[in-house]
């Protein structure tokens, strides 16, 4: 599986597409700190050593940063989603990765996409309520700093998703599928 990213790269087909600055990426507090993709690459493979969970399977879902490209289609910045909408083709992987040091969720809104689309929220829950019910729980679907999560897109259409804890500081996202 490749992220949409690499997938246009191998088309011969702009990355950037004029949705996403990278030196807005580099420009983040969060990210500039360190050398990016030496310190991903360490963090990665440190959890695949630990437990390889959800968090390491995940991770090997996204395309491998290649030519300065970042190796993720949207980041996680403290309290949004950037870049906030992404438009990507049918059968393309889109990777999110939290560039930040606070915790996140990807989290579709159920009423917000395709009606015959799978519903999809990191922690893997199957519906809004009950990733809603897991977060004030036990955190759950949290993403934490470098984590990633991906979903592939089959169903052309517009999807609209939240992250919960930053629900109400306006952290929401989109991602267009188009046929
Ligand atoms: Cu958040």
């Amino acid at each position: 599986m490749t992220c949409w990213r690499e997938r246009r790269r191998r088309r011969g087909l702009p990355v950037n597409g004029g949705l996403f600055s990278l030196g807005g990426v580099d420009r983040d507090i969060e990210t500039a700190q360190a050398p990016r993709h030496g310190m991903h690459r360490r963090r990665f493979l440190r959890r695949v050593g630990a437990a390889g969970g959800a968090a390491a399977t995940t991770a090997l879902a996204g395309c491998s940063a290649v030519g300065g490209e970042p190796g993720y289609d949207v980041g996680m910045m403290a309290s949004a989603f950037r870049p906030a909408e992404v438009t990507v083709a049918v059968g393309d992987t889109v990777v999110w990765e939290n560039t930040s040091a606070r915790g996140h969720t990807v989290t579709a809104y159920e009423n917000a996409i395709p009606d015959e689309a799978e519903y999809f929220a990191s922690g893997g829950y199957d519906s809004e309520v009950a990733a809603r019910e897991a977060w004030p729980e036990d955190f759950g679907g949290r993403l934490e700093s470098g984590d990633r999560y991906s979903r592939t897109f089959s169903i052309p259409g517009r999807y609209e998703y939240v992250c919960l804890p930053h629900e109400n500081g306006g952290m929401v996202g989109t991602v267009v599928v188009e046929e």
